[in-house]
């Protein structure tokens, strides 16, 4: 038997389920990977105290990438929350001394549920350590727009232009997603020379959580399986297009995506791609 590619996620934790490591880790098994985690900080608001952001130490992160490294090994890594400079440091450098060779870095800034998830003085290690490193990098629209110095995206043709800004920091392949607006959910890729857009239908729903980190965690999966960046973004968006289409909640509160309606459902949405050269 050919055993899975291993993947890890470093990354906060979501005490709900629906986003961070859990969503990341659901995801991971769907896609038949072999998942492992590093936990960042845990992400959980106290009752009484409303404290919400509850950050590792530098030593337990070591530990537990030299853990996975050791016990397993690691294929691709994907980033998620890292909260501060320190931790953005630290990650750049136990990823630079890894034989891991895609990286995809989900430049995590703000939760839907408004938890702040990244310290303002961290942005420039984000832009100057961890980007130039990245296979992928998936900002979304306020994320690209905090990368770009404050700059309005607010159309494809904004995405297309931020693509193509954000290459310039040094990641091989940028995706600007265009959850924010309307019509069509439309993301778009840049390589350094061909813009390509991918079209999905929207989806009316707010239960959304943990969609972007979905989308990261399938992205990374399907490159540790062997797919070129251009199929892994095809194949991630249909998983989380499906994942969306089937979100629910339990409360009142915004709910999560469903990780295993693809698979329940044997439903795959299509994704319409375009390509333009620049
Ligand atoms: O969805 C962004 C996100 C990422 N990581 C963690 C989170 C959230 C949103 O709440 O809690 C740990």
């Amino acid at each position: 038997m050919k055993y899975p590619s291993r993947v890890i996620t470093i990354a906060g934790s979501a005490a709900g389920g629906s986003a961070g490591i859990q969503a990341d880790l659901k995801t991971f098994q769907e896609l038949d990977v072999y998942g492992m985690s590093v936990v960042t900080a845990i992400v959980a608001r106290h009752p009484e105290t409303d404290k919400n952001v509850h950050p590792q130490t530098i030593e337990a992160i070591e530990a537990q990438f030299a853990t996975a490294v050791k016990q397993v090994g690691v294929d691709a890594v994907k980033t998620g929350m890292l909260f501060s400079k320190e931790v953005i440091d630290k990650t750049a450098e136990i990823i630079a001394g890894s034989t891991v060779e895609s990286v995809v870095i989900d430049p995590v800034m703000v939760g839907k549920l408004d938890s702040k998830l990244l310290e303002d003085d961290a942005i420039e290690a984000l832009k100057t350590r961890l980007l130039p490193m990245a296979t992928v990098i998936t900002p979304n629209m306020p994320e690209a727009s905090f990368l770009l110095d404050g700059r309005q995206i607010n159309s494809v043709a904004d995405l297309k232009q931020a693509a193509i800004d954000l290459h310039q920091l040094g990641p091989k392949y940028v995706l600007v997603k265009g959850g924010r607006l309307e019509g069509p959910a439309v993301d778009v890729l840049y390589d350094g020379e061909t813009l390509t857009a991918f079209q999905a239908p929207r989806i009316d729903t707010v239960n959304t959580s943990g969609a972007g980190c979905s989308y990261s965690a399938a992205i990374t999966a399907y490159i540790a399986k062997g797919y070129s960046v251009l199929e892994a973004v095809q194949s991630a968006k249909s998983f989380v297009t499906t994942a969306i289409e089937y979100g629910f909640s339990y409360t009142e509160m915004v709910g999560p995506t469903y990780h295993a309606a693809s698979r329940k459902n044997g439903e795959a949405h299509k994704i319409i791609l375009s390509e333009e050269r620049v």
